[in-house]
């Protein structure tokens, strides 16, 4: 994977961006979070994960009897201040921003931790594209020349190709498609492992067809989710109801961005001030 080097990062931001859009998919910034950010996240999660009721889950059904291995920790934009700091890292917002566009919001951040013996998932896409196998839900002519969606993954635990690290298929994205049964065999035997230590950020375009891998290690394979997208898609989770006031009265702007509190539609246009809202030269009277 092409790393990130943040103190190069507008040097390499056209090379960043055309790995996630027509290269391989995916780049790293490796240490991209403190060992006491990866401490605190990973206490949480698994303190959470251990005592709750199993949750809802996605890409597993040939693995319905090993799912209790496979434990999720939704909303954790509510869940404390480390994970605030996670969806807002610096260089990641910056990637976003030029891939997205610079109103991008956070469509979800949540943890999948696989204990040992842990299942894999079937290669997928991510959403907003993840029940493209229901091709007729889709617009005509959909493609992947633009991007709707970025992902990040935060390994709190090593990630390898023992402990079930992500596989991925380099180039996958460049046809939008949600892979076939009959394309599994290619994946899992071409597929790339999104390797890396706990701390790390691996970044992809959500289009890339990837997967979590079995965890046939003897210790948990925990890591944080973020999935990132334009301004007008709607999120994965309900981060509006599901975030506590006091998150909100702390955030930043960007925080208020990512919560989607400065996108003002739908709107109740009865209800609006009489102003020439939108325009260019709306925009000049500024
Ligand atoms: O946990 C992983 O390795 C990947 C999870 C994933 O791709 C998903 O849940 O959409
Ligand atoms: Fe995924």
């Amino acid at each position: 994977m092409f790393e990130v080097d943040i103190d190069r990062l507008d040097e390499q931001m056209p090379d960043i961006i055309a790995e996630l859009l027509t290269g391989p998919g995916a780049v790293v910034i490796r240490k991209a979070f403190t060992d006491e950010q990866v401490a605190a996240a990973r206490d949480y999660i698994i303190t959470e994960s251990d005592g709750e009721a199993e949750r809802e889950t996605h890409f597993h059904g040939a693995n319905e009897d090993k799912v209790h291995l496979q434990r999720r920790v939704w909303n954790l934009l509510n869940k404390g201040e480390v994970f605030e700091a996670m969806v807002q890292h610096p260089a990641v917002a910056k990637i976003a921003s030029v891939f997205l566009g610079d109103k991008f919001i956070l469509g979800s951040i949540a943890a999948n931790r696989l204990l040992p013996g842990g299942p894999g998932q079937e290669p997928h896409i991510d959403y907003p594209y993840w029940d493209l196998y229901e091709r007729e839900g889709f617009p005509t002519a959909i493609n992947s020349s633009f991007p709707l969606n970025l992902q990040a993954t935060i390994p709190l635990d090593p990630f390898n190709a023992t402990s079930g690290a992500s596989a991925f298929l380099a180039g996958s994205q460049g046809e939008l498609l949600y892979p076939d049964k009959g394309d599994r065999d290619r994946f899992f035997a071409e597929a790339d492992r999104m390797a890396g230590d706990p701390g790390d950020c691996i970044i992809f375009n959500g289009m890339v067809w990837h997967c979590a891998m079995p965890n046939n290690s003897d210790h948990d394979r925990t890591a944080v989710l973020i999935e990132y997208l334009a301004k007008f898609v709607t999120p994965l989770e309900d981060q509006k109801s599901g975030v506590r006031q006091e998150v909100i009265d702390r955030g930043t702007p960007l925080l208020h961005q990512l919560m989607s509190l400065t996108y003002p539609y739908p709107k109740l246009f009865d209800e609006a001030e009489a102003a020439v809202a939108i325009g260019r030269d709306a925009v000049k009277q500024k």
